[in-house]
């Protein structure tokens, strides 16, 4: 068993990161955000690597921040209380903006419950699969917070203000099944088949033309705060670069020669 807090495996161009907390549901310590950014780090940085696959060990994905870590555990009465919003800007600010910001597709394979942060880690990777038996929770209002990790921003977003609302103020456990349902997320799948699921679909995406998913994660983020006008005038200028590109090239000559493309920007 190793020591890390985040495993890394590379399977062909597909990378799997795995937050290794089992016993405290993979929650977050400030060792463990420093590891996953920097294994983050290294994967934007690697040609080799085409899709990004999140994952966690043992029973759960993530349980959002630990609560115990000294970090951010309440002092003891008579000391100066926490700041947490210095653990926000430091940890998981720069986490989001990191994952919407990798080269290349990031999927989630929720594997067990996702909480807090942890739900809106997964929510923040480009597809979420989860297996029949993960749950996705928000759990902040139960212990006085709003939610984080850019809940506030995705959770209207992706399910609309009344679901969002009922979410974020009854911190009620969400099955993966209904999540699907509402579109919370991608696709859930049985638990048995989740990992294989995920290898396939990172295969696949790996495949693509990434440079070009990676502009479609930004241009439909980005539209969020468009006009329709706006939005016509980003997609030209998406369109305009992604035209100059190998892969825009290597797409429509593999297409005139009824063969298969080989893409390879990033
Ligand atoms: O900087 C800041 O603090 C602001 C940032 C906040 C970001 C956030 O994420 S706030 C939200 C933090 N997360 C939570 O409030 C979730 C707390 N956990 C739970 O509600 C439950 O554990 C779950 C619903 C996720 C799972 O329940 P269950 O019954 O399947 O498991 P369990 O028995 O509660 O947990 C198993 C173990 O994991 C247990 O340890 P033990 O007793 O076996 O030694 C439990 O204490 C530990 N664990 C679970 N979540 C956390 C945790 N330990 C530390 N921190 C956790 N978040």
């Amino acid at each position: 068993m190793s020591d890390s807090l985040v495993l890394a495996s590379q399977d062909g161009p597909v990378l799997t990161l795995t937050l290794n907390r089992p016993a405290s549901l993979n929650s977050f310590t400030g060792a463990m955000h420093e590891q996953l950014r920097a294994a983050l780090d290294a994967a934007a940085a690697n040609a080799e690597v085409r899709c990004l696959v999140l994952t966690g060990a043992g029973r759960g994905f993530c349980a959002g921040q630990d609560l115990a870590d000294p970090m951010v555990a309440p002092s003891p009465a008579g000391e100066p209380p926490k700041d947490l919003g210095c653990t926000i800007e430091i940890l998981y600010k720069p986490l989001v903006r990191r994952l919407k910001s990798m080269p290349v597709p990031v999927i989630a394979a929720v594997n067990g419950v996702a909480a807090g942060a942890g739900a809106n880690l997964a929510l923040n990777c480009d597809l979420v699969l989860a297996g029949q038996s993960a749950s996705f929770i928000q759990a902040f209002a139960k212990i006085g917070l709003v939610p984080d990790t850019g809940g506030t921003w995705l959770l209207p977003r992706i399910v609309g203000r009344a679901r969002a609302m009922g979410l974020a103020m009854l911190g009620d456990k969400l099955s993966a099944a209904e999540a699907e349902r509402i579109g919370l997320i991608w696709k859930c799948v049985d638990d048995a088949v989740l990992a294989d699921e995920a290898r396939k679909l990172a295969l696949r995406l790996a495949a693509m033309p990434v440079k070009a998913l990676a502009a479609t994660r930004g241009a439909i983020d980005a539209a969020q705060q468009l006009t329709l006008d706006q939005a016509l005038d980003r997609e030209a200028a998406v369109q305009a670069e992604l035209g100059r590109s190998h892969d825009y090239l290597e797409g429509v000559a593999a297409f005139s020669a009824k063969r298969a493309p080989v893409f390879t920007d990033r």
